[in-house]
């Protein structure tokens, strides 16, 4: 690691710290360098408060050393009016001679815009420092930005012979047919207290009866989407009983009440564009698809997903509904307990 990574590394691990609290706004680290030692550092801590350079500079306690030193941060200093004013005029005000930034800000109101600002005022401005690492912390951020849509990841659990679930019609008494295990389990309640949704198709929330709620974690619970074109589901599943929103999306047209919205789409037509585009516009970045296999299988064929986090049970069931099948091979693997492995497929790295 080079002295540039070094200080952008830094600005990763502040950014880090606004895990769970900036969101939609991205993750973004910020330190200033005066020969050679950390002056100041600062990152965004909450969605509609001061962004990282702010506080960077604002920790600085000699302000006249600003002009001889090196601003690193892990984004692209903003350009406009948001919810705060910019920051690039903030850097050009105090004379910073030198910004390092990790990623250019794909949000359309910034795209390149900061760094040109900077520019025409005669800053130094670096680009492309751990742009990798910058690119994955926010990755659901750019995905949102570049692809106006969330970032999506399938997840399901297959028996070690391929199967996603018994065959139910030919169940015999007392078979198992849980596959994955506690710390398994636990892993997802986690993963859901990251992500803003977690959808499900019809058939899933009629067999399972899930309630895709966080429980063995603790952290905000995602919004709830279901696809039921006909309105079969009952109102006393799990995933309709008001805990928390919950977002059906139907052909009917349906009243929506406290917590359970219905959304009507054209189901001649194919449901996942409009699926996606109605999440976009409501600024969800990303989405968990839990099932079933139709469902995760149409995600993959149309080419819309970005992380597959496949776990792997030791039970055999011989018979019962495939797994879905992926184009690519699981490039990295995690052993959650005994012989449970988690496969992870992201198509970003
Ligand atoms: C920065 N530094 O630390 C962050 C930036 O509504 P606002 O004013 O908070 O602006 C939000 C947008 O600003 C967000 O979508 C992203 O483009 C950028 N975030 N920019 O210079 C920061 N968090
Ligand atoms: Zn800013």
């Amino acid at each position: 690691m080079n002295t540039a990574e070094k200080y952008m590394n830094r600005c990763l691990e502040l950014a880090q710290l606004g895990a769970g609290s900036v969101a939609p706004n991205p993750m973004v680290g910020c330190v200033v360098v005066h020969e050679g030692k950390i002056i100041g550092e600062g990152y965004h801590q909450k969605c509609g408060e001061a962004h990282a350079e702010v506080n960077a500079i604002r920790s600085v306690k000699d302000k006249v050393l600003l002009k001889t030193s090196t601003l690193y941060v892990s984004l692209e200093p903003c350009a406009h009016f948001g919810k705060t004013p910019p920051c690039s005029d903030l850097i050009i005000e105090h004379q910073i001679p030198k910004v390092v930034v990790g990623s250019i800000d794909p949000f359309a109101a910034v795209a390149g815009k900061g760094i040109e600002k900077m520019e025409k005022a005669g800053i130094e401005v670096q680009l492309g420092v751990l742009e990798e690492e910058c690119l994955w912390l926010n990755r659901r951020f750019f995905t949102f930005h570049q692809k106006k849509r969330p970032y999506l990841i399938l997840k399901w659990a297959q028996t070690l012979d391929g199967f996603l679930d018994i065959d139910r019609a030919q169940q015999t008494f007392g078979q198992p047919t849980w596959i994955s295990n506690e710390l398994s389990r636990r892993q997802v309640h986690k993963q859901r207290t990251e992500e803003d949704a977690i959808l499900v198709g019809t058939n899933t929330a009629l067999k399972d009866n899930p309630s895709l709620t966080v429980r063995e974690w603790v952290g905000k619970q995602p919004l709830r989407l279901l696809i039921d074109r006909k309105n079969r589901l009952a109102e006393s599943l799990n995933l309709k009983d008001g805990s928390v929103p919950t977002v059906v999306f139907t052909e009917e047209k349906i009243d929506s009440k406290a917590n359970l919205e219905y959304i009507r789409i054209d189901f001649d037509t194919n449901i996942l564009p409009q699926l996606l585009a109605w999440l976009y516009a409501r600024d969800i970045q990303s989405v968990i698809v839990e099932g079933g296999q139709f469902l995760i299988q149409s995600f993959i064929d149309q080419g819309l997903w970005d992380e597959a986090h496949v776990y792997f049970g030791n039970t055999f069931f011989v018979n019962g509904v495939p797994a879905p099948k992926l184009p690519v091979p699981p490039i990295r693997s995690e052993n959650m307990h005994d012989t449970q492995l988690r496969f992870f497929v992201n198509r970003l790295k």
